[in-house]
């Protein structure tokens, strides 16, 4: 796999995931209770034996700066790397990214070093596991010019996703990015017969959707990103080069979210915290990796978790009850704090006696006061939350900007470092 160099995709302005993206870059946003979102698929990359990987990102935050150069270490004998790759000016370019395509012709220079064959290009914004090792056999299968991740999805899903027409040996033979109409949408059916044929149960879904992941030959890829000016894959690069190219299908039928939106962000979020969760952590391969911390454990008095995340470092209050939650690090929960269908993401730092001693109620300490009842929200680092907070979204307001918080598709966001005093109520 020496011969492979994958490339992340980190993230537009990072707009749909705003306000959590308000301080820090979308590869930087932490995710299910101990992790950055980047750890995805850099666990991904590192579980298939790739350790030559970039970031692309709009602008390089301090968090994943740090987050990455603290994680992702090799020692001498490894000889892989893990770097972020900001979009800068340089002589040949003054601008951000224009798109994913762009992205990657901004930094056509790194994949073409010496011994590089191979370039996998994954997204930064999904929770799933997969062996890319698998694709690559896909590839050299077939011979093919570039292959994409595909996955069988339902009708109703088919307008938000890349769509693909395969011959019967899985060959691309058309693609539509995001098709909005009811005769595109059908000519885009694929048989269940077919996916049957290829070992996947249908269970009514007769679409295969692009994974927004795509391995090239590199030569292949410096040629279309310099010849023409595409900006996109999606919309232009894979419409454009599907006669002249091999474009090859790799199915996948395992757990795939997208993590990209508020409302997905919760979702997967929440998805870990059930019994049987579709992507379980606990697993002794294919680990998900992260930044280790050396926190103590969590102590609770007397609270009552239910289908819950908690991670390292949190402290919860007696008669405080969590339920269908993500908790993250070195939460400072007070006593008998309610907190349901929410993401706590914690905190950065504990707070000294002291100054726990000297707080006001305009000014509450870093965590969740007493009493505090909190729904359906998203709670960003080292938030002020004071007691008898009340964040329930009762009116069902979709959007709206208020002063202290943002809601997003009808979920609360406190943004990080947000101070909500003594008696806030939404
Ligand atoms: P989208 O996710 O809608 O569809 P896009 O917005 O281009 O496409 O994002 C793809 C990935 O690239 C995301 O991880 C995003 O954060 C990142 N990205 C976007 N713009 C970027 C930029 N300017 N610089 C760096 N990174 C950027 C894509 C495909 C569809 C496919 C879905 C699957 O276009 O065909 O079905 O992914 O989710
Ligand atoms: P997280 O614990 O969520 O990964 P951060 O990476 O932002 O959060 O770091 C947590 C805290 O530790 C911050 O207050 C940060 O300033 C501090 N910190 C962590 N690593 C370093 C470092 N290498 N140098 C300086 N400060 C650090």
């Amino acid at each position: 796999m020496k011969n492979i160099i994958s490339l992340i995709l980190g993230g537009g302005r990072g707009t749909r995931l705003f306000p959590l993206t308000k301080y820090r870059s979308k590869p930087a946003v932490p995710f299910a209770a101990k992790y950055r979102l980047i750890d995805i698929p850099i666990s991904n990359c590192l579980n298939s034996g790739l350790n030559q990987v970039y970031i692309l990102t709009q602008f390089l935050s301090v968090s994943l700066h740090r987050h990455i150069t603290s994680t992702y270490k090799f020692d001498t004998f490894a000889a892989g790397f893990v770097e972020a790759l900001a979009a800068q000016q340089t002589l040949d370019s003054t601008d951000w990214y224009q798109g994913t395509a762009d992205a990657v012709r901004q930094n056509l220079r790194y994949i073409q070093q010496r011994g590089i064959e191979y370039v996998l290009i994954l997204s930064g914004d999904q929770l799933y596991r997969m062996d890319y090792r698998d694709m690559f056999k896909t590839h050299m299968e077939n011979d093919a010019d570039v292959t994409i991740g595909t996955l069988p999805v339902p009708r109703e899903d088919v307008s938000g996703f890349g769509v693909v027409k395969l011959d019967e040996n899985g060959r691309v033979v058309e693609f539509a990015e995001k098709p909005q109409t009811e005769e595109d949408i059908n000519h885009y059916r694929t048989s269940p017969e077919w996916l049957r044929s290829r070992g996947l149960e249908p269970r009514g879904r007769e679409h295969l959707a692009s994974m927004g992941i795509y391995l090239f030959r590199r030569d292949v890829l410096v040629d279309l990103l310099t010849r023409y000016e595409h900006t996109d894959f999606g919309k232009e690069v894979f419409p454009s080069s599907i006669a002249s190219h091999h474009v090859q299908s790799h199915l996948f039928d395992g757990y795939w979210e997208d993590v990209g939106t508020i409302r997905s962000f919760m979702k997967a979020n929440l998805d870990l915290v059930s019994e049987n969760p579709p992507m379980a952590l606990d697993t002794e391969e294919f680990r998900i990796y992260t930044r280790p911390r050396y926190l103590p454990p969590t102590r609770m008095a007397g609270a009552m978790v239910k289908d819950s995340l908690i991670a390292d470092g949190c402290t919860i209050g007696a008669g405080t009850v969590i339920e269908n939650s993500v908790v993250g690090v070195r939460c400072r929960i007070g006593r008998d704090v309610t907190i349901r269908d929410s993401v706590i993401i914690g905190a950065d730092y504990y707070e000294s006696d002291e100054e726990l001693q000297h707080k006001s109620s305009s000014t509450p300490a870093v965590g969740i006061g007493e009493r505090s009842v909190i729904q359906g929200a998203i709670i960003d680092k080292n938030c002020r939350i004071g007691s008898d907070v009340r964040i329930i979204n009762d009116s069902a307001t979709q959007q709206k900007e208020c002063d202290n918080v943002t809601i997003c598709d009808g979920i609360v966001v406190c943004a990080k470092d947000s101070v909500l005093a003594d008696g806030w109520k939404l």
